[in-house]
């Protein structure tokens, strides 16, 4: 086919799309068909570095062969039994996660948010039953800049309008502190129906926020001393993409709640997680709370394999040391239009010296021309979050077409 007729392949697969599907999203216009490690490719058969990683949803690399092999096995035997039922893998499952993360219990759950969500049910539950607030009094502390989902409940606490804007009305009870301010967050903590500090370990959606070094661990103790739970939202920066198995790692700091998603299941199908000790998780008993998919077997296993990959190929090791190569060569390109360089591990994003709002996407698409797939965050930030298992040749590679693009995006070409 001519280079014309490729271009009518995608378009068609764009149009179809926009003529019938929600339009809750701004993609990039790139049609993708295929992906292995990696790499992606669209319907006109051409290769891409997949830099967004499905937002750190594929750390182990697209179509890993483990864990598509345990999936295609398990498919063909059971895949949902609902909870109204025991079934085979669910307890191995529950044993595997609590002993590989340190917890006495797990809950089950399928997305992101509907993990936040439990952590913050778990939250409550606890501060009536065991901490002593009073019933429906209980107040949890988010960060201004947050993002931790699309539900009315999460978006209740969020302070981005895009978020919010037109949901209303919002859930009470929460209380917005900034992010990185620890002198915030004690003045926040003498109130004593202040039952949970939720947090990310670094702030995603708002452009790779990385705390202060000691943040998190002094926020930790705060909290403890407060009586307060410490409630850290992993859900982008677990899983080894920050360097660490958790970025909680970086600190030592062991979350009385922990939220996991995203990665859990390699990128093949919703799984997340809440971990929790028993006198937390065993607040909440049987029939008051759940969903039809979490814990189901097809997700057990997949979670599973998910996580021997991330430990047996050394992916945190991996992240931590090609990182600190990443920011380091973004660095020294001494490009005016790069800002700023930021990250942990392979998390990172540059902030540009650019005044409007599209310079982010025009970047995108220039770098898409030249075989690397990013996406901008709140206009002048683009985040770089590759498959943990890219290799320093392939990640240097990625370093010249970010380069390139830039350049020629700054000269007009
Ligand atoms: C979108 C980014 C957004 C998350 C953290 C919970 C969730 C997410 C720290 C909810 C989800 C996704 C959602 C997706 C784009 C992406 C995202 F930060 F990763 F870039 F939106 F901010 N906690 N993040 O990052 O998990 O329910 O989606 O499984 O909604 O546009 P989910």
């Amino acid at each position: 086919m001519s280079s014309i007729e490729l271009q009518r392949l995608s378009d068609q697969f764009i149009e179809l799309e926009e003529a019938y599907n929600a339009h809750n999203y701004h993609p990039l216009p790139v049609v993708l068909t295929r992906g292995a490690g990696v790499y992606v490719w669209d319907v006109e058969g051409k290769k891409y570095y997949d830099f967004l990683a499905a937002y750190s949803a594929v750390n182990q690399g697209h179509c890993h062969p483990r864990i598509t092999a345990v999936l295609i096995d398990q498919v063909q035997r059971l895949t949902l039994t609902s909870r109204a039922f025991y079934n085979d893998q669910l307890g191995a499952y529950a044993a595997f996660i609590t002993n590989y993360f340190g917890y006495d219990k797990v809950l089950p759950m399928n997305t992101g948010v509907e993990a936040v969500e439990t952590a913050l049910k778990l939250c409550r539950r606890w501060a009536y039953n065991v901490k002593g607030i009073a019933n429906n009094q209980a107040k949890i502390i988010v960060c201004e800049g947050n993002f931790h989902g699309r539900t009315t409940g999460v978006i209740s606490f969020s302070n981005d309008p895009s978020s919010y804007e037109g949901f209303g009305p919002y859930m009470p009870n929460y209380v917005q502190i900034p992010y990185n301010d620890l002198s915030a967050l004690n003045n926040a903590l003498q109130d004593p129906t202040v039952a949970g500090f939720l947090v990310e370990p670094i702030q995603g959606e708002a452009g790779v926020i990385v705390p202060t070094e000691g943040y998190l661990k002094q926020a930790a103790a705060m909290c403890k001393e407060a009586n307060v739970l410490f409630i850290a939202d992993e859900v982008q920066t677990g899983l080894a993409r920050t360097g660490k198995l958790l970025c909680c790692d970086h600190e030592d700091v062991h979350p009385d709640i922990l939220i996991l998603g995203k990665a859990l299941s390699g990128g093949t199908l919703p799984v997340s997680a809440v971990l929790a000790d028993d006198s937390i998780m065993l607040q909440i008993k049987a029939g008051e709370h759940g969903s039809t998919y979490g814990g189901n077997p097809l997700a057990c296993v997949v979670a599973m394999e998910a996580l021997k990959v991330i430990k047996e190929e050394n992916l945190a090791e991996n992240s931590l040391l090609l990182g600190e190569q990443f920011r380091k060569a973004l660095r020294e390109l001494n490009l005016p239009l790069i800002k700023e360089v930021r990250g942990k591990g392979l998390f990172n994003a540059i902030e540009l010296a650019a005044p409007d709002d599209h310079t982010g996407w025009d970047i995108c698409i220039k770098m898409m021309q030249n075989g690397l797939l990013a996406k901008p965050t709140h206009g002048n930030k683009i985040r770089f979050a590759p498959p943990l298992c890219i290799t320093s040749d392939q990640l240097m590679e990625c370093v010249q077409i970010i380069k390139n693009s830039i350049i020629e995006f700054s000269s007009g070409n």
